[in-house]
């Protein structure tokens, strides 16, 4: 009894980091870190902010994509903007020896915050100064530092070669740090897979502040970190990419539909035959609400062809040709000005807009995602065009076909295992403006309504989803030893039968499951404390 007592007391007096406890684990971080880093701590000033730091404020929210969690009390106690690897090093190993978490930003794109947000307290380390990127064409691979973005990337391979690419997402700000361990797909999908097909090598600092690469962390981490989750290993500093070839000039189009223009007709039949159009063709549909009350919906067919118009045409006649494809629809482009195409941006735009790491239109978001392996009936998928309609603000289905090259890509080659038999991915996204409580509950209890509605139609026993559009609702880690098996709840869901392996290399890798976050792979065998 006097046991318990004192335990009770001791948790509330130790787990809650006060102010004045905070002050005095932040002098005691600092005087960790200087002795391991330089003896004179001058240049860590520079790369260090503390919450009450002037600059504290715009260093969190600067690359920040979902702002729904404003009033948050989950904020790090301490930045870190290192400029080298040792510093990174440094902060593990002073935050094991101050129980301290890691938490590690590379593009701040994480759907629920977890790169920068945590219950307990913690360190942010944002690699917005690991951002360097050498491309090799010799060899057609290129080093890229964690923190560099996509629009980064694609930027300076397109100096570097008009006949190369890389099959990242589409959205330029994204880090590569996240967007590659968890995955990372975009219009190049169906003709060359997934970013994290791509990777022939990794730097990766362990929670001992090990640096590592491919032959010294092994295969299974090796294989592990390539859409597995790579926080749950470490911190990755950099990746080594194969690039891939595009054509010299590629063609893209948007075809907008209404429902009175027949919309749910041709996405019916899209979903027939999108997967298994040629590789080349990449027709994706968004779905959405007018983002008012005008109950209006439309559909777009958001399109590329790694080609020219002359090829495209008589293609889309004989494999879509209820779209009604016209030459006048379509716009040849370079690659690179693709990428600005399906950034949002006009092809003449300055590429340098792809450097730009501040998005334009930012607001809070709640997404979700399902796979589906048979066709949707029409009245299946009106009932959802209704439910984006009940919405009062900007709601969407996106739809990516697959088929093509992720057939030929078995489900345990990485731990990414959505391949042969998906037709396509659906992302759920609803946004609004006013950012308050009571809008996020409305949005969100609403989104779930959507979700739950669609499980008839999607993929079952698991019920698979994106681990790249995160959705803590599916379960989360409450302690440091989470069961596997309370965690398989979700984690199946992302990884299908990768997710054992993943938990094995976990538990010989990161014994003392010092990285970890809500939704990170759990130990295989959680001791009961
Ligand atoms: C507007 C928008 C558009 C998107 N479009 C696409 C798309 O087209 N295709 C697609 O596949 N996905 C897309 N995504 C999802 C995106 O791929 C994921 O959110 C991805 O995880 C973001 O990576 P990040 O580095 O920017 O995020 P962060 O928030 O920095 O990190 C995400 C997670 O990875 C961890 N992490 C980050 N860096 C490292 C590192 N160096 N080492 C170890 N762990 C790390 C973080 O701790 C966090 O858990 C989009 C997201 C947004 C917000
Ligand atoms: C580029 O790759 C080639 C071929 O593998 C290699 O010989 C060369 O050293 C690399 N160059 C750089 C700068 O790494
Ligand atoms: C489309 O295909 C039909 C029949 O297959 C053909 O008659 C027609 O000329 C084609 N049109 C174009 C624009 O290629
Ligand atoms: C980057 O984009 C933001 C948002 O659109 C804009 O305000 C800013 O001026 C841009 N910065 C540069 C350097 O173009
Ligand atoms: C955050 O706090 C401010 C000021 O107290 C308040 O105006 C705002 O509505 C709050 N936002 C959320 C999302 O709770
Ligand atoms: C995990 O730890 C918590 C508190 O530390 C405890 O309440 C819980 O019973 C433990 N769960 C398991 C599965 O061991
Ligand atoms: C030196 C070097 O890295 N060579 C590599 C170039 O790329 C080929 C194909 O990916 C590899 O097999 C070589 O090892």
């Amino acid at each position: 009894m006097e046991m318990g007592y004192l335990v009770v007391f001791l948790i509330l007096f130790l787990s809650p980091i006060s102010c004045s406890t905070s002050t005095l684990v932040e002098k005691r971080f600092r005087k960790c870190i200087s002795t391991q880093v330089y003896g004179n701590s001058e240049s860590l000033e520079k790369i260090t902010f503390s919450s009450s730091s002037s600059l504290y404020p715009q260093v969190l929210d600067s690359l920040e994509q979902n702002p729904r969690w404003l009033n948050s009390s989950r904020k790090p106690l301490l930045i870190l903007r290192p400029i080298h690897e040792l510093e990174i090093q440094s902060t593990i190993l002073c935050s094991k020896q101050l129980g301290l978490q890691v938490r590690v930003r590379s593009g701040g794109h994480d759907y629920e915050g977890l790169s920068y947000l945590s219950k307990a307290p913690f360190v942010m380390v944002d690699l917005i100064n690991i951002n360097s990127i050498h491309i090799n064409l010799s060899n057609e691979t290129a080093w890229v530092q964690a923190g560099a973005s996509l629009g980064e990337l694609y930027y300076k391979i397109s100096k570097a070669s008009k006949v190369h690419g890389f099959p990242g997402g589409l959205c330029p700000s994204i880090g590569l740090g996240g967007h590659i361990s968890g995955g990372g797909f975009g219009t190049l999908l169906r003709k060359h897979g997934i970013a994290a097909d791509h990777v022939v090598d990794a730097y990766l600092i362990d929670a001992n502040g090990k640096i590592h690469d491919r032959k010294s962390m092994g295969e299974d981490v090796f294989w592990a970190i390539r859409g597995g989750s790579a926080t749950s290993y470490g911190v990755i500093v950099a990746w080594k990419i194969k690039l891939v070839r595009v054509p010299p000039i590629v063609t893209g189009f948007n075809i907008q539909k209404t429902m009175h223009e027949g919309a749910t007709k041709l996405i019916h039949r899209w979903q027939y035959i999108a997967h298994e159009f040629h590789e080349d063709l990449f027709i994706r549909i968004l779905a959405q609400n007018s983002g008012d009350n005008s109950k209006t919906f439309k559909a777009t067919f958001n399109s590329l062809f790694l080609g020219g118009i002359d090829k495209l045409i008589p293609l889309m006649n004989e494999s879509f040709p209820e779209l009604g494809l016209q030459a006048k629809d379509c716009t040849e482009m370079s690659w690179i000005q693709s990428v600005l195409f399906f950034a949002g941006f006009n092809k003449q735009d300055p590429l340098e807009l792809l450097l730009n790491r501040t998005t334009t239109y930012k607001s809070p978001f709640k997404a979700k995602s399902d796979f589906v392996k048979e066709p949707i009936p029409e009245t299946g998928l009106e009932g959802a065009w209704k439910m984006l309609l009940a919405e009062d603000t900007l709601a969407l289905m996106i739809m990516d076909p697959y088929g093509g090259k992720m057939n030929g890509i078995s489900e345990s080659e990485i731990p990414f295992p959505h391949r042969k038999g998906n037709l396509y991915n659906i992302q759920y996204m609803v946004k609004w403006d006013v950012n308050s409580i009571e809008a996020s509950k409305r949005h969100v209890k609403w989104m779930k309504m959507l979700y739950r509605y669609m499980t008839p139609y999607v993929t079952k026993s698991p019920r698979a989803t994106y681990f790249n559009y995160k959705d803590l609702d599916l379960g989360q880690n409450k302690h440091d030893n989470t069961s596997y098996s309370e965690a398989s709840v979700w984690g199946n869901k992302y990884f299908k039968g990768n997710f054992k392996r993943l938990a094995q290399i976990k538990t010989k890798f990161d014994p003392q499951n010092f990285f970890r976050n809500e939704q990170s792979i759990p130990l295989i065998n959680s001791f009961p404390s």
